[in-house]
């Protein structure tokens, strides 16, 4: 009935890409549309970035309801069989095989029915069957851009159209995009990869689905969030509920508890307070991968050359609990000691929303994470997109059309010659920070999705249907 609030089930993959937005969901839905929700967690986590984000979570927010799933033995099972396949998409797999066995108990053992199930784009193919076993509606969320669902949810069309095609070529979406072949995600163009399997599987199954949940907004794409529900993209795809930007939630004691356990002096915040108004560069690849130690060197000496201030989150490997090295040792010699007047470097965890929120903060170059992006979007921080991988080139597509920011389409980080030189970063970065125009375009995007979360806006609404939906 209306009173009673529904028992929404969260089952996120893994990743910070993937945990943060589930966990703004998680808070969006309990704290801002009174519903009973449920967050699983697979222990053990593979970063601990994630596991000291869902321990801020719940103690944040006792209401949402914590629900462990341990996965050790699947671990082992996946990566025997994909050896040195990335971490975090072999977690996807083992959690993929774990679905079937271990979801019914788990959502069973919560004593309160559960109205919907909302499992993580990853997990989509082998969720959806058991949701339907239990009889228990069973929507996706998409963690990414709208554009890059749209490709998505269009690709496993492409490959039967092109019989099964390993040479993939331009991608045109129907009425979305289109994305060059250039910007199709690496990895596709193997059909055997684990990457390449899951996606394909997941696409398909997207139409399977009950509703399809999106961190995106409706002015942002509003090509690929049209086409998607007049059909033009796939028929028979359910609903596309366009509920971004999902606001940033407070957990302060995640970046600090980092700086304790590490002993580090990682001021971040009281150093950004000591920069004037809109002079600071901030710079962040993501929580996935580490960048080329030559490719470090390069952004190193083009900041340094650039003559602003910035702050800059290095990542020396992919996964933190493997990143050791000297920060000294990854950037050369005296690099440190040269910007310390307005330079800061660190290896930890910064609460990025608290950087882009800052007033000293003028420019993102960023890697494109869907998550950066809209962060970067709410916040109206203009950015300099760096794409690398998976889905970035896509994303940073959607940065430039929109305002939000600048792409040089070359810049890339595959192949031999891919390095990007000091100078042309210094060059582009000392661009950007003269752009007017651009600053006053990101702004209006910020204007477009503070619109788009209020009362009555398009992703307001969106999140309110589908909360009516899980209330039957
Ligand atoms: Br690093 C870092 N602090 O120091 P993306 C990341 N983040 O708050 P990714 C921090 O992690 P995928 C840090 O704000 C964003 O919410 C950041 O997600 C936060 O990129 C999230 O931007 C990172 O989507 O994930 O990590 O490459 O590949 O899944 O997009």
């Amino acid at each position: 009935s209306a009173a009673t609030p529904p028992h929404i089930v969260l089952f996120p993959s893994a990743g910070m890409g993937h945990l943060v937005p589930f966990t703004r969901l998680a808070v969006a839905l309990s704290a801002g549309h009174a519903c009973d929700v449920s967050l699983v967690t697979a222990l053990p986590t593979v970063s601990s970035a994630e596991s000291r984000h869902v321990a801020a979570l719940h103690a944040a927010y006792p209401a949402v309801r914590r629900l462990n799933l341990r996965l050790a033995a699947f671990d082992s099972e996946a990566s025997a069989e994909f050896p040195g396949a990335d971490p975090f998409y072999a977690r996807y797999e083992s959690l993929r095989r774990a679905a079937p066995l271990l979801l019914g108990p788990l959502l069973a053992g919560t004593g309160e029915p559960a109205a919907a199930l909302v499992a993580d784009i990853a997990l989509a193919s082998v969720s959806i069957p058991v949701a339907k076993e239990l009889d228990i509606p069973c929507h996706v969320f998409f963690t990414a851009s709208a554009t890059m669902l749209s490709f998505k949810a269009y690709f496993p069309t492409y490959l039967d159209a092109h019989g099964g095609a390993t040479a993939i070529g331009d991608v045109d979406v129907p009425g979305a995009c289109r994305v060059p072949r250039s910007s199709v995600p690496q990895a596709l163009h193997n059909p055997d990869d684990i990457f390449t399997r899951q996606f394909v599987a997941n696409g398909r199954a997207l139409a399977a689905a009950d509703g399809i949940l999106v961190n995106a907004f409706d002015a942002m794409e509003p090509e690929a969030v049209a086409a998607m529900r007049s059909g033009a993209v796939v028929a028979g795809l359910p609903s596309v509920f366009a509920v971004g930007p999902l606001m940033p939630v407070k957990l302060r004691q995640t970046g600090d508890e980092v700086a304790e356990e590490q002993g580090n002096c990682n001021d971040y915040r009281a150093w950004l307070d000591a920069q004037p108004a809109r002079s600071v560069v901030y710079v962040s690849f993501g929580s996935r991968k580490a960048l080329a130690r030559e490719q470090i060197r390069e952004l190193a000496a083009g900041l340094e050359a650039c003559g602003h201030r910035f702050l800059w989150v290095v990542k020396g490997a992919v996964v933190d609990r493997d990143d050791a090295g000297e920060l000294g040792d990854l950037l050369g010699e005296g690099f440190l000691r040269r910007v310390e007047e307005r330079g800061l470097v660190t290896k930890s965890w910064v609460e990025q929303d608290e950087v882009l929120e800052h007033p000293a903060v003028a420019l993102f170059v960023s890697h494109c994470g869907w998550n950066s992006v809209t962060e970067a979007a709410a916040r109206g921080v203009p950015v300099l997109a760096w794409p690398r991988f998976a889905d970035q080139r896509v994303n940073a597509r959607v940065v430039a059309r929109a305002g939000l920011g600048v792409w040089t389409e070359r810049w890339s980080w595959e192949g031999e010659d891919a390095v990007v030189r000091a100078e042309e970063i210094a060059e582009r970065v000392a661009a950007a920070m003269g752009d007017d125009a651009v600053a006053e375009k990101a702004a209006g995007v910020r204007d477009a999705a503070a619109r788009a979360v209020a009362d009555g806006g398009t992703s307001h609404q969106s999140l309110a249907e589908f909360v009516r939906r899980c209330r039957g």
